[in-house]
């Protein structure tokens, strides 16, 4: 495992610890053919659905078996981190090529996948939801990561719209599926815990708001006479901060990017398109949240004589994690010594997609530092070897009906 994850990191490193593999990018793929000949090498069969998702597949010999999957991720956000989801594919992987080598005879298929841009620079959770039969076509008309970059992707890896949407899992043939994951924040730091056992999973939901003013001459418009469109995203983004703070202490809620249109020194700006993303661990919280929105963009365009418009993207919902899954990890914990806690996940990971076909269950190990999404993310290698034993145990305990 340690020798895939070394050669796995190489693919996409931007040389400072961090990988820069944004789904369908060259990077991507590179990183997905590496990943299908080492499964050719492992004597398990390789399998590739219609929305690109790429798994090991081992088969039981009981008749009309269940599939149990296991796996994350290997699309990274941009310059982001080694670990965010290649752990978990890599850890699934092994799983499966040490279940093979025991040769017990199971009462579960095993797959280990990896799927299409769970990160969601192109659609987010793309791969999981279209599994799920989740992924809408307006998802794939107005993309958070653009309609180009999703167009150019497809083609690049040889994918179509089509093939994502027909992508669908008949869930009767799902057991349910397990992740192992790094927790990407400092809970289990500060804890004797070795693993976190994830019981929810919070809801996230995206939107552009776009002001639109007037472009004017910089230096012989006075500022009351501007209809100046940064003024006002800048107030809405000050605004935005100051009701998290005070209003929103369960919720996070983040602004990724800003455009200024036109952008130049002597042009006052007459469009901003900003990114927002929230989070919350209800639902009723996640659209107090999009309430908020809407009702300080709207007010700051009155204030600053502005046109305004929400654009909401894709919402993914809270949702729990499978009960019996959850005690299965607490079971495999105990039975290899490793202290744990129960914990909510305010990442945004595939089993929140899955969750709505089958039992979902998630393993963290700790990131050292809290840090993620960036090339300091890291964690260390035996809290990754502890991370894939409980995975295995829990595996192994789901295929031998064992969920005591
Ligand atoms: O953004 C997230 O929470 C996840 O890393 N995709
Ligand atoms: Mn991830
Ligand atoms: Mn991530």
């Amino acid at each position: 495992m340690w020798a895939d994850f070394e050669a796995l990191s190489a693919i996409g490193s931007i040389g400072d610890g961090g990988v820069n593999r944004p789904s369908l990018s060259t990077a991507h793929l590179a990183a997905r053919n590496w990943f299908a000949s080492r499964i050719h090498d492992s004597g398990l069969e390789l399998r590739i659905d219609s929305a690109g998702n790429h798994s090991a597949f081992l088969a039981c010999d009981q008749p009309g078996a269940k599939t149990l999957l296991l796996g994350s991720h290997l699309d990274s956000v941009p310059h982001g981190g080694r670990y965010d989801g290649a752990l978990g594919v890599l850890a699934a992987f092994e799983v499966l090529r040490v279940v093979k080598e025991m040769g017990e005879r199971l009462l579960l298929h095993l797959e280990a996948i990896d799927f299409t841009d769970e990160e969601g620079t192109l659609v987010g959770e793309l791969g999981s939801l279209a599994v799920a039969g989740n992924l809408r076509e307006e998802s794939l008309h107005s993309p958070r990561g653009g309609r180009a970059a999703l167009v150019e992707g497809l083609a690049r890896a040889g994918l179509s719209e089509a093939g994502l949407l027909a992508a669908r899992r008949d869930p009767t043939s799902l057991a349910g599926y397990l992740e192992l994951h790094i927790e990407q924040g400092k809970r289990l730091l500060n804890t004797s815990s070795k693993i976190g056992i994830v019981t929810a999973i919070v809801g996230i939901t995206s939107c552009r708001v776009i002001f639109t003013g007037q472009a004017d001459h910089a230096g012989t418009t006075a500022l009351l006479d501007q209809r100046n469109a940064l003024r006002g995203a800048a107030h809405f983004a000050i605004g935005f901060w100051e009701k998290l703070e005070q209003d929103f202490s369960r919720c996070v809620g983040n602004i990724g990017n800003l455009q200024v249109i036109p952008g130049v020194f002597n042009i006052v700006p007459e469009r901003v398109e900003i990114s927002v993303e929230l989070r919350a661990p209800d639902i009723s919280l996640l659209t107090r949240l999009e309430e908020m929105v809407n009702e300080l963009s709207h007010r700051m365009a009155e204030r600053f004589q502005l046109g305004v418009s929400v654009e909401w993207l894709d919402r993914a919902e809270p949702v729990q994690m499978d009960r019996i899954f959850q005690d299965v990890i607490v079971n495999a914990c105990r039975d290899l010594g490793f202290a744990f806690q129960h914990m909510a996940s305010y990442a945004g990971h595939d089993a929140q997609a899955l969750a709505s076909i089958c039992p979902v269950g998630m393993i963290f190990v700790p990131s050292v530092g809290g840090y993620s999404h960036s090339p300091r993310e890291y964690t260390d290698w035996q809290d990754c070897v502890n991370g894939a034993n409980v995975l295995l145990e829990a595996t192994l305990r789901l295929a031998r009906g064992d969920l005591g």
